[in-house]
């Protein structure tokens, strides 16, 4: 379909000419400014901003959806910091009532896995004042002397702000460090809202928006890649969902160092912002729809099913997702503890395949840079799971 044909299907019975212009941009393959992008959260029909986010996602990926199979390691759940919304984290004051592993016990995690087909460790936790730059360097390389092939995507930017400043060393100095060891990659998380009005009251101590973004951009300078989170559905408004996209979206034009976007909904068990609601399914999808259109240059846009729940991640497979994370295992409790869907957020490679066919879509399982590793369309399981089995 030409692009003006698609122009025609989707603003048939629009009115406002505001969101039919912003559709032919995006059909045109243009960015969307921020004004636009505020116009398509304050009227942009859940139909509407899907069916553009999807014409996209089909654009870039087809009907691509991929996983891939990794698992987590929690050093820590103690932190020296106190974010509001997180039900995770144990005081340093209080660190009796939380938990450390050694390196030997992180390393006998990954021993666990010796001879399956994971691809990647997902390595994140709270900030231990004890767990220092020279702790997690040495983890780093007993993991790689153990497993060479393990892709090591690890700690967040505030992980990596703290490790940094105790060590007395710049951002590029410190990841030098770190990437030598065997970081290959980042997670996204610590991002949550930049804008200073909203992480004052949130996340008043941890590293904030230009620190957050002066790691990432000192990981892309080596030609490490990371992802970006967004926490959203607390108190932020529109405004500050797209001044924090807005900024993420800068400087991916300037590294191109960003794989995956991936907005976080705020879950509000056992946190002290549990008089919050929960934002809604439609909101939701709303949200995956309007970053997928606005974040052009993020080639990924991925939904965490652990935290929005299995149905919901297939449900978004409409609205501009194409990746729903990996087969993960049960250590991970950052979701889990805030009142996720899933409390035991573990699937199988057999599970993630079907839960992406019922979608209709095309499972592919990638590493964590997006190489493909096996396509389940063109390579189907030779034992399925049965049909009914996730209904
Ligand atoms: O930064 C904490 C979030 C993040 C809550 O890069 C909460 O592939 C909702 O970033 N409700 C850490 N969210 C996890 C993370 C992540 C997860 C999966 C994949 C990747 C990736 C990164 O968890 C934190 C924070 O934004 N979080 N508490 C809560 N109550
Ligand atoms: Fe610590 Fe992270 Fe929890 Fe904040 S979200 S208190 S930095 S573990």
């Amino acid at each position: 379909m030409s692009d003006t044909a698609a122009v025609k299907l989707i603003t048939a019975h629009v009115q406002d000419k505001a969101l039919v212009a912003i559709a032919e941009k995006v059909l045109n393959n243009e960015r969307i400014t921020n004004a636009e992008c505020l116009t398509l959260f304050e009227k942009g029909s859940l139909g509407f901003v899907g069916s553009l986010a999807n014409y996209i996602r089909e654009r870039l990926h087809g009907d691509k959806t991929y996983f891939n199979r990794n698992f987590h390691i929690e050093p820590t759940n103690v932190c020296v910091f106190s974010c509001n919304f997180c039900s995770y984290s144990k005081l340093y004051a209080h660190k009796e009532e939380g938990w450390e592993l050694s390196t030997e016990q992180m390393l006998d995690i990954v021993k666990k896995y010796d001879g399956q087909p994971v691809t990647e460790v997902h390595i994140v936790g709270g900030v231990h004042p004890k767990m220092n730059l020279e702790y997690f360097a040495d983890l780093l390389r007993k993991i790689k002397a153990h497993r060479p092939d393990l892709h090591i995507k690890g700690f967040t930017a505030v992980e990596l702000d703290y490790m940094f400043r105790k060590a007395k060393m710049s951002n590029a100095e410190g990841m030098k460090y770190l990437h030598e060891a065997g970081l290959d990659s980042l997670p996204g998380g610590g991002a949550e809202i930049f804008a200073p009005e909203i992480r004052e009251k949130i996340c008043a101590d941890k590293v904030n928006a230009e620190g957050w973004l002066a790691i990432h951009e000192a990981a892309h300078n080596l030609g490490m890649h990371s992802n970006a989170t967004m926490l959203y559905g607390q108190i932020e408004k529109f405004e500050h969902r797209i001044d924090h996209m807005d900024r993420l979206r800068t400087l991916q034009d300037k590294t191109k160092g960003f794989n995956t976007f991936i907005p976080l909904k705020f879950r509000n068990m056992d946190n002290d912002m549990r008089d919050i609601k929960e934002s809604s399914l439609v909101e939701d999808m709303r949200l995956y729809a309007i970053a997928r259109i606005y974040m052009d240059n993020f080639p990924h846009l991925k939904a965490y099913w652990p935290m929005l729940g299995r149905q919901n991640a297939q449900l978004s497979l409409a609205f501009g997702v194409n990746d729903i994370d990996g087969t993960i295992d049960d250590t991970t409790k950052i979701y889990s503890m805030a009142g996720a869907e899933e409390q035991n957020p573990a699937m199988s490679t057999a599970e993630l395949v079907q839960l992406i066919e019922q979608a209709k879509r095309e499972p592919v399982e990638r590493d964590t840079l997006y190489k493909e590793i096996r396509n389940y369309k063109k390579e189907p399981l030779a034992d399925p799971m049965p049909a009914a089995s996730l209904n």
